[in-house]
């Protein structure tokens, strides 16, 4: 993606792990004035702590998925963990694994809005229950021509539409993920427009494929990772998944993205992985894979990430190159 290289943040602008931790308390009592105050994005539980360490991971109760890719060896949770693009926390690599714990993951809730029976707000516990929770080892390619395999644990986004209701003027889903200057004070750095915005037509978002994300290798996600909830879209370029949802609107038509709106050239709306559309700076032919020996440290880049046979279909009679 790189626009540019992160300016250091004055450190005036970072707050210190102790305020940090005396903002939490703050927010404590805050809450039970009311939250409203704070920001409509973080809606406070008074019956909720909020001074329980979120940050640490929990173990999740997982179901192997007959959509799992067979025959490919998972990135170590070292690399999972480690080398993320996590804007909201910094633009290097290793920033949002420095940074994020800063991300309060409870209490969480997703605003389902828009084109929907009735707009209504979901508690990520509750979430959580709505189905079971499977594990599914996918590719992942990034736009900047790497790629990791990752065993994510979630279920099909398909099965919380359905939840939602959505009417059938509901062409395109939308994906907030949280803006929080307290929290993530990077964003008042960057050039992006903030809050991270990404989009699917409604027919990609149904696709089983489409994965709900909870955790990864059968625990809670890292918030480097986009806790407490993100989605997975294993052939597409990685930028489509959002991290860290907080709200998904229904729409009727295509959504505003962020890096589509930073640089329109570079990134479409579809994103679907493609070794024969080179980024106009750089070949998406081949991929370094991270955490490889060297003599696999590269691999030819498959078409839709070698997820072809299940979503070709989703754009039958489209033109890729231009719908890149
Ligand atoms: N909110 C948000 N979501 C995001 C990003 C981001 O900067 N902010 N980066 C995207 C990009 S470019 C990639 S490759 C993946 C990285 O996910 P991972 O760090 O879990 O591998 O998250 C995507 N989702
Ligand atoms: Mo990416």
């Amino acid at each position: 993606m790189l626009i540019r290289k992160p300016s250091d943040i004055p450190s005036s602008e970072i707050t210190s792990k102790s305020d940090y931790m005396n903002r939490r308390q703050f927010m404590a009592g805050a809450a039970a004035v009311g939250a409203s105050a704070l920001g409509a994005a973080r809606l406070v539980s008074p019956h909720q702590s909020v001074n329980a360490d979120t940050s640490a991971s929990a173990k999740l109760t997982t179901v192997p998925s007959p959509l799992s890719t067979a025959g490919i060896t998972p990135t170590s949770f070292k690399d999972i963990t480690t080398y993320n693009n996590f804007y909201e926390f910094g633009t290097d690599k290793s920033d949002p694994a420095k940074n994020a714990w800063r991300l309060k993951t409870r209490p969480w809730t997703i605003a389902i809005e828009g084109n929907v029976k009735e707009e209504k707000t979901f508690d990520i516990d509750a979430l959580m229950k709505l189905h079971p929770i499977e594990e599914r080892i996918y590719r992942h390619r990034c736009v900047e021509a790497w790629s990791m395999v990752i065993p994510w644990d979630g279920y099909s986004l398909s099965e919380f539409i359905k939840a939602c209701k959505p009417l059938s003027t509901a062409k395109y889903v939308q994906f907030l993920s949280l803006e929080d200057i307290g929290e993530e004070p990077w964003i008042r750095e960057s050039s992006l427009h903030w809050p991270y915005s990404e989009g699917l037509r409604m027919d990609e978002a149904m696709h089983p494929l489409t994965l709900l994300t909870f955790g990864l290798y059968g625990q809670t996600l890292p918030n480097q990772d986009g806790a407490p909830v993100r989605v997975v879209l294993p052939w597409k370029y990685g930028f489509k998944s959002a991290k860290s949802i907080v709200k998904i609107r229904f729409v009727e038509n295509q959504p505003r993205t962020t890096w589509n709106e930073s640089a329109p050239k570079e990134y479409g709306f579809y994103s679907n992985v493609n070794p024969n559309v080179d980024h106009p700076r750089w070949s998406q032919k081949t991929e370094r894979v991270i955490g490889a020996p060297f003599w696999k440290a590269s691999q030819p880049t498959l078409m839709f990430n070698g997820y072809g046979d299940q979503v070709a279909s989703l754009y039958k009679g489209m033109d890729l190159r231009t719908n890149f």
